[in-house]
């Protein structure tokens, strides 16, 4: 029988990040390469969620991911390929690059001419040049969208009813955009699609997020599954497939306080899971509900922190100072949970000044690992270049605004993190996309394994400057025993 449709991913480095991420990548890729197979070892929820979704509709339908990275993945979708799917799902959540979503297509093509494109997700949404020419692109969650698509397809009838989609010829589909399915009513991911149940998964609790600072582009509408369902599916996923370890995608766990606590007893009565999850620092002041993180196995929170300066901030529309994120880390520091602290560097009204508030911010607030986001218009929706914000003009490629532009902003991105990976008594800059790496461990030992891996990449860099070779070798060593 003719499989329905094959869901694909294919992970990838974003380029913006690339002057920044270079600090992670160059000890890694150094010649020899060090072996990042537990890196991209997860499969992607989207098309997990997806392929779930259309296999309970009745269809057939297989996700597979990092083909173009992994020999074994590669050889699975040519087999699958050969069977010509009647269609090909092409996932942008993590392909950032024309080209690579342009190999894909072709691929498919080359093999199966007849196979129907359909992409989606936050990329091909945001980036026309991340859709498939001649295919079809969904707008948002997918789960509707898909569904609707290939019934119609498959019936022979015309798709332009379909809401939330581009037709072929790169016009919005008369069906125009309707919201999506609750997730409440979406089945769970089947982790089982897989040919190895993975170690540890992505959990989405909720999606979109109900603020709209001036950089995001992820302020969709929200929408939340209740505490009970979220259980439901972290039980089932530990007795089906033994997953203890999960993130949770929401955009604040901790924003909705009482269905936080709700899930943390849940976790806590059960026990045995270690997971991370993003917060508004602000949402962890909530009296008791950082030590209930804890107790229910957090390990980490990733807490977008933005800027250390309150003039900064409240150009951003963060809703709280300064202040108040050095209080909700110095909360979650209190409950025994390691904290990140994201920062977006290059914001309208930007300058040397509150990037110097950043900085001493960084030093002082106890953060156990930091990042230095690119101010970046990932998508033409942001709220700060829909009000031109500061004079903000440019686009995907790069940006200028009254203050700075997007080529000194790398810049200083670049100085920051070598000012702070050069002092000792700063936190370690740490990369929020390697901690899948951290599959063992818990508590301490999941802290230590966080502090060893990557204190590695500051002993790197401090032997690079010095020239000392044993000390890069020695770093890379350290590196090596958690890839
Ligand atoms: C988990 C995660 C990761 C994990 C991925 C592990 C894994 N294999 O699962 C890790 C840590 C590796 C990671 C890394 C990075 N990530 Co990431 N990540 C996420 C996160 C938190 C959750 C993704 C997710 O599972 N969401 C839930 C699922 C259900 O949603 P979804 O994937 O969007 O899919 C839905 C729709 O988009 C749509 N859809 C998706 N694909 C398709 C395909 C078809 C055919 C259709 C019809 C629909 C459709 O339907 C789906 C179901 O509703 C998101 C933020 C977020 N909350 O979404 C960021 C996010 C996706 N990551 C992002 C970025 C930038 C990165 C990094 C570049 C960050 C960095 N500092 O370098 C790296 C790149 C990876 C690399 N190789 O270097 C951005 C992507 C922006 C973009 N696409 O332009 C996001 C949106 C975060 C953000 N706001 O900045 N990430
Ligand atoms: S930065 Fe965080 S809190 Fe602000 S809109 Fe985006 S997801 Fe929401």
């Amino acid at each position: 029988m003719q499989t329905d449709i094959l869901l694909l991913s294919q992970e990838e480095t974003h380029p913006f990040y690339s002057g920044v991420n270079s600090y992670f990548l160059d000890p890694l890729l150094a010649p020899p390469a060090l072996p990042l197979k537990k890196f991209s070892a997860a499969p992607p929820l989207g098309i997990t969620l997806l392929a779930s979704a259309l296999r309970r509709e009745g269809f057939t339908a297989l996700p597979l991911y990092n083909f173009f990275s992994r020999e074994k993945e590669k050889e699975r979708l040519l087999e699958e390929l050969e069977k010509k799917p009647f269609a090909a799902g092409l996932s942008t959540t993590h392909t950032f690059r024309p080209e690579t979503l342009r190999a894909a297509a072709e691929l498919v093509k080359k093999i199966s001419p007849k196979t129907v494109l359909i992409a989606g997700g936050p990329g091909a949404e945001w980036n026309e040049d991340l859709r498939p020419a001649g295919g079809y692109t969904a707008l948002g969650p997918g789960e509707g969208a898909l569904t609707e698509l290939l019934r119609a397809l498959r019936a022979g009838a015309d798709p332009a009813g379909v809401a939330n989609l581009i037709l072929p010829d790169g016009k919005p589909s008369p069906g125009a955009r309707r919201p999506p399915p609750q997730l409440e009513s979406l089945p769970f991911p089947d982790w089982g699609l897989y040919p190895a149940a993975p170690r540890g998964v992505a959990v989405q609790g909720s999606r979109g997020c109900s603020r709209a600072c001036g950089f995001c582009s992820y302020s969709a509408p929200y929408d939340a599954r209740s505490a009970a369902s979220v259980l439901a599916e972290l039980r089932r996923n530990r007795n089906l497939w033994g997953i203890r370890r999960f993130r949770f995608t929401d955009s604040d766990f901790a924003g909705d306080p009482a269905r936080a606590l709700e899930i943390c007893r849940g976790l806590e009565e059960d026990g045995g899971f270690a997971w991370t999850c993003f917060a508004r620092a602000d949402s962890l002041l909530r009296p008791g509900l950082a030590p209930a993180l804890r107790r229910a196995g957090c390990q980490w929170v990733f807490l977008g922190v933005e800027s250390g300066s309150d003039e900064m901030l409240r150009a951003m529309d963060k809703g709280c100072g300064a202040e108040a994120m050095r209080a909700g880390i110095a909360a979650a520091k209190s409950a025994g949970l390691g904290t990140h602290g994201n920062f977006v560097v290059g914001y309208p009204g930007e300058t040397r000044a509150t990037l110097a508030e950043t900085l001493a911010f960084v030093k002082g607030a106890g953060l156990d690992t930091v990042y230095f986001s690119p101010f970046q218009i990932r998508s033409p929706g942001i709220p700060a270049l829909a009000r031109a914000q500061g004079g903000l003009s440019g686009g995907r490629e790069g940006w200028s605004h009254a203050t700075m532009s997007s080529g000194e902003m790398l810049k200083y991105a670049r100085e920051i993190g070598e000012e702070i990976s050069s002092d000792p008594g700063a936190p370690l800059l740490g990369s929020e996309a390697l901690f899948s790496l951290f599959s063992e461990g818990e508590g301490e030992a999941y802290r230590a394994n966080v502090l060893e891996f990557f204190g590695a990449f500051r002993r790197w860099h401090a032997g690079r400057r010095s020239g000392n070779g044993a000390e890069l070798a020695l770093a890379r060593k350290t590196m090596e025993k958690h890839l």
